[in-house]
C-alpha cells in the first residue's frame, strides 16, 4: 500500500513549481479526507498537499456531518509557510448521499462532482442485496449521478472465463440479475478481477473522468481499481470465511490518479443505506422503468400502489417492470426514508 500523503513528502510540488507559488491562493480538488484534514491536488495535475478548514464552513443549506467531501472544487489560502487553508467550496454539479446511521439523521455526502458512479455487486461472496442496490441507484437518480453496475467475479460462475465447469446456478442468477437491471435503463457489466473479463471496457469508461466505485465491503472494489492500474497496489483482503463476507479493509474516501488518464475514487464498503428524504409521490421518478410508463396513468399523482388505471401496475402484471423492483420501491415506499441495515 502507498504511504499516507503528506506535505513534506510532496513538498517539492505542493501549491505549484515554485516555492513562491505555494503561497498563492487558487482552486484545488479534495483528494482525500481524513478526519480534521483534507487532500487536495489541483486536477488534472497531481500534486497532493494538505489543507484545514478553521471554523465553520458549510454548503448553503447544508445539514451534512462532512460539508466538504472528496471530488469537491474548494478555493485555498496558503500562508507562505506550507499551511494551506480551504476558504470556500464551490457549487456541486452533484453528490452521492447517504443518511447516517445515528439518530442526528443528517446526511453524510459520500463524494461530489462525480461522472461516474461503478455500483460493485457480487451474486455471492459476499451475497447480492436487491434492497441495497435498489436503495443506491435511487439515490444515484434523485442526486442526478450516472450509475453503471458492475458485477464482478463473473468468473465464479462463467467456466469458459476461469478455466473451471461452470457454476450453472450461479450463471442463472447472472443472467436473470442482468436482465432485470439492463431492461430497468441501467448498463450492466460483467467484470473479474482474477480473470481480467472485462477490464478493459471498464478502463475505458474510465479515461478522463472522474469516477467512483461504491458497494458492499468484500465485492472487489479496491482489486477492481488495482486492475485498472496496478502501480497504486491498493490493500485488499479476503472475505472472512467464516462469515462469507468483507472485512472493511478500505477504510478512507480517496481518489487516486489513473496511469490511462482519469481519477477513481475508492470507497469504504457499505453496511446499509438510509434514503434521503423524498416526497412519496416523487419516488417512482427515480426508478427508470416507472418514469417512462407513469404519464399513462390515470390519476396524477399516482403512487403505483391503491389507484385504479395504473399503468405501473399493469406493467409489473405484463411482466414489463419486474416486480422485484416494484417490491423493492413499496418497501421503501413504506420504510419512509428510514436506515435500513443492507447486509451484515
Ligand atoms: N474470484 C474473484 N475474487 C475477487 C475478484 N475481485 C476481487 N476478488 C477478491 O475479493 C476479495 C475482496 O476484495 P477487495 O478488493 O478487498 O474488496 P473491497 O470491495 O475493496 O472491500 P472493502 O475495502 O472492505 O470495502 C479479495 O480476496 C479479492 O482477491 C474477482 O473478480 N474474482
Ligand atoms: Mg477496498
Ligand atoms: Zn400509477
Amino acid at each position: 500500500m502507498k504511504e499516507e500523503f503528506s506535505n513534506s513528502k510532496f513538498g517539492s510540488t505542493m501549491g505549484g513549481k515554485s516555492g513562491k507559488e505555494s503561497t498563492l491562493s487558487g482552486i484545488a480538488v479534495v483528494v482525500k479526507h481524513t478526519g480534521s484534514h483534507y487532500l487536495l491536488s489541483r486536477l488534472p495535475e497531481w500534486n497532493p498537499f494538505t489543507a484545514v478548514v478553521r471554523g465553520k464552513l458549510r454548503l448553503e443549506g447544508s445539514s451534512s456531518t462532512n460539508p466538504i467531501a472528496v471530488g469537491d472544487v474548494v478555493d485555498y489560502k496558503g500562508d507562505g509557510t506550507g499551511v494551506f487553508t480551504i476558504t470556500g467550496i464551490h457549487d456541486r454539479k452533484n453528490c452521492i448521499v447517504r443518511k447516517s446511521q445515528n439518530l442526528s439523521r443528517q446526511n453524510h455526502v459520500i463524494a461530489a462532482n462525480i461522472d461516474r458512479v461503478f455500483l460493485t455487486v457480487t451474486l455471492k461472496d459476499p451475497e447480492i442485496k436487491l434492497q441495497f442496490v435498489d436503495r443506491f441507484l435511487v439515490t444515484c437518480e434523485a442526486y442526478g449521478v450516472p450509475v453503471t453496475i458492475i458485477l464482478n467475479k463473473a468468473d465464479l460462475y462463467r467456466g469458459e472465463e476461469s478455466g473451471d465447469l461452470a457454476d450453472e446456478e450461479l450463471a442463472q442468477m447472472a443472467a436473470g440479475f442482468i436482465q432485470i437491471y439492463r431492461s430497468a435503463g441501467y448498463e450492466v457489466l460483467e467484470t473479474s478481477v482474477k480473470t481480467g473479463y472485462n477490464i478493459e471496457a471498464l478502463k475505458k469508461m474510465c479515461i478522463g473522468k472522474v469516477v467512483l466505485f461504491s458497494g458492499q465491503s468484500g465485492v472487489g472494489k479496491s482489486s477492481l481499481v488495482n486492475a485498472l492500474d496496478p502501480s497504486l497496489n491498493l490493500k485488499t483482503a479476503e472475505i472472512s470465511q467464516a462469515h462469507l463476507q468483507g472485512r472493511h479493509t478500505t477504510t478512507f474516501y480517496q481518489m487516486h490518479p489513473l496511469s490511462c488518464g482519469g481519477f477513481v475514487v475508492d470507497t469504504p464498503g457499505i453496511r446499509g443505506f438510509g434514503l434521503v428524504d423524498f416526497k412519496k409521490e416523487e419516488l417512482s421518478n427515480y426508478f427508470p422503468e416507472m418514469l417512462r410508463v407513469e404519464d399513462n396513468c390515470k390519476f396524477v399523482p399516482c403512487t403505483h400502489t391503491h389507484e385504479p388505471g395504473c399503468a405501473v401496475k399493469e406493467a409489473v402484471e405484463k411482466g414489463e417492470i419486474s416486480p422485484l423492483r416494484y417490491d423493492s420501491y413499496l418497501a421503501m415506499l413504506e420504510d419512509d426514508g428510514k436506515y435500513r441495515e443492507g447486509d451484515e
